[in-house]
């Protein structure tokens, strides 16, 4: 075994010792270690400072009570967390997730990937992540806005414009980032940067709501020009239904692709004529009801119960937009059966490693998450700049940053992959793309 090969199993063991109960983030950090030995082989220097051991514990991490009283006046009590796992190279940068599946795995495993997704936007951000176990389902507006307020009431004084910026994710939309900064804004006064995602008449983005989904379009798009393709006339799967789903399927669509499905966590509609994203955008954001409805709406569309992942048809690419873990080793043997020969991740980690194996092996390629839904925390960064200098920009050079960040993200992940001698492996390039700025960073800094 090499020097460099040893050194991340034995941090990979004491890993498992310390935090045996936390799978999620254990998978993170494989997916990582899996390809970065070529680097440390090369900066023998970084094993020398334990680099590896340092960036894989979190600078800080927090727990914290959330009560709220619901509209019945009983007093319900969430979890809250916020994980400022790198400022190596920027203030930490990442979403809130709400939803009752979020602990402290999920909450570092999201954190961690972000470190090197913020790196690869080339933007100044580090990564950071946090939630709640809360889930706004079924909630009514009023409810939404007591929980979101004493979670900002306790999350106010970790934060701030040059330390720690978060925004939406899973469950926290405009709705939700508004409450938010409500509550900051009352306890620490004016101060547009500290979140992301808000709405336009307070500082908001333009193209911030479209960059997640129109940003995974624009890195398939620089993708498949790079095998000498187009997304004209192809067929996509998409799942999900929610902010990153809703705005794929709309650029999709733009760039003469049909995209063929759309789910929630009960089930999936499917229409061969493609899926109207505006209708999902109806149901989703303001009715806020269930995938279902759509079948209701357009006739030509079936819905079914259960995962679309299991539901066998002929299509070109795979666009995974709902959540970790969604394919296994027996839904990527399907997508690749099914004759897909892209998948490019819109949600964050959507691939088990026996899914990501069957990938390589098959020949299909992976967009990994951290480069191809880059685009979110992307224009956030922008948000961020936009703050700064009190302006605003149009929606058309918002866009075409995005753009540009996305062909580069793609650039730089496909070259470190080739570089390295990874062939294909875009996991491995954006790892090891997103890992060299965020490593020099953090020799430079010295032991902290
Ligand atoms: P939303 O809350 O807007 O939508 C989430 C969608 O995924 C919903 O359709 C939801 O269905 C479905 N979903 C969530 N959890 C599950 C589950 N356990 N099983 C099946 N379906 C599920 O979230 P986003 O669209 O913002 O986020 C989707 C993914 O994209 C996440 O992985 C997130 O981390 C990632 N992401 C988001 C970014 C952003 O800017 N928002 C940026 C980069 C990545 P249901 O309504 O039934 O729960
Ligand atoms: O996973 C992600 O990159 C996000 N949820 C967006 C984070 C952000 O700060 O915009």
């Amino acid at each position: 075994m090499s020097e460099a090969k040893e050194y991340l199993a034995n941090v990979r063991a004491s890993l498992v010792k310390r935090d045996p109960n936390q799978p999620e983030f254990l998978e993170a950090v494989d997916n990582f270690f899996h390809t970065i030995t070529p680097v440390l082989e090369e900066h023998p220097e970084y094993i020398q400072a334990n680099l590896i051991e340092r960036l894989i514990e979190p600078e800080r991490a927090f727990q914290f009570r959330v009560p709220w009283v619901d509209d019945e006046g009983n007093v319900q009590v969430n979890r809250g967390f916020r994980v400022q796992f790198s400022a190596a190279i920027g203030p930490y940068k990442g979403g809130l997730r709400f939803h009752p599946s979020v602990n402290l795995s999920i909450v570092k495993f999201l954190g961690f990937e972000q470190i090197f997704k913020n790196s690869l936007t080339g933007l100044p951000i580090g990564g950071g992540k946090g939630g709640s176990d809360f889930n706004p389902k079924g909630k009514s507006d009023g409810e939404v806005m007591r929980f979101a307020q004493s979670f900002m009431t306790e999350l106010q004084r970790h934060i701030g414009p040059d330390i720690d910026v978060p925004a939406g994710d899973i469950g926290v939309g405009g709705r939700e980032i508004g409450y938010l900064y409500g509550q900051y804004r009352k306890i620490r006064g004016y101060q547009a940067g500290v979140l992301t995602g808000k709405g336009l008449s307070y500082g908001g983005s333009l193209a911030r709501t479209e960059a997640t989904g129109f940003g995974l379009l624009y890195f398939t798009q620089a993708l498949l020009a790079d095998q000498g393709e187009s997304l004209d006339g192809k067929k996509i799967k998409v799942s999900g239904a929610g902010n990153v789903a809703i705005y794929a399927i709309q650029k999709a669509a733009e760039l003469g692709a049909t995209v063929l499905t759309a789910s929630d966590s009960d089930g999936f509609v499917y229409d061969p004529n493609g899926i109207d994203y505006k209708i999902v955008q109806q149901i989703k954001e303001v009715e806020r009801g269930r995938i279902k409805d759509y079948a209701d709406r357009v006739d030509t569309a079936e819905y079914h119960e259960g995962s679309v992942w299991d539901f066998d048809l002929d299509y070109d690419i795979a666009l995974p937009c709902a959540t970790q873990n969604e394919i296994d080793g027996g839904r990527a043997t399907r997508i690749a059966q099914n004759g897909a020969t892209v998948v490019n991740c819109g949600s964050n980690m959507p691939c088990t490693p026996e899914a990501v194996e069957i990938f390589h092996k098959s020949d299909v390629l992976l967009g990994p998450a951290k480069a191809a839904n880059a685009g979110g925390v992307a224009v956030s960064a922008l948000e961020m700049s936009q703050n700064g200098e009190r302006l605003s920009w149009t929606f058309e050079e918002v866009d075409q940053r995005l753009e540009k960040i996305m062909q580069n993200i793609y650039t730089e992940s496909a070259g470190a992959a080739k570089q390295y001698g990874f062939g294909k492996d875009y996991l491995a390039g954006a790892n090891i793309a997103g890992f060299k700025k965020v490593a020099d960073a953090m020799f430079a800094q010295g032991v902290i």
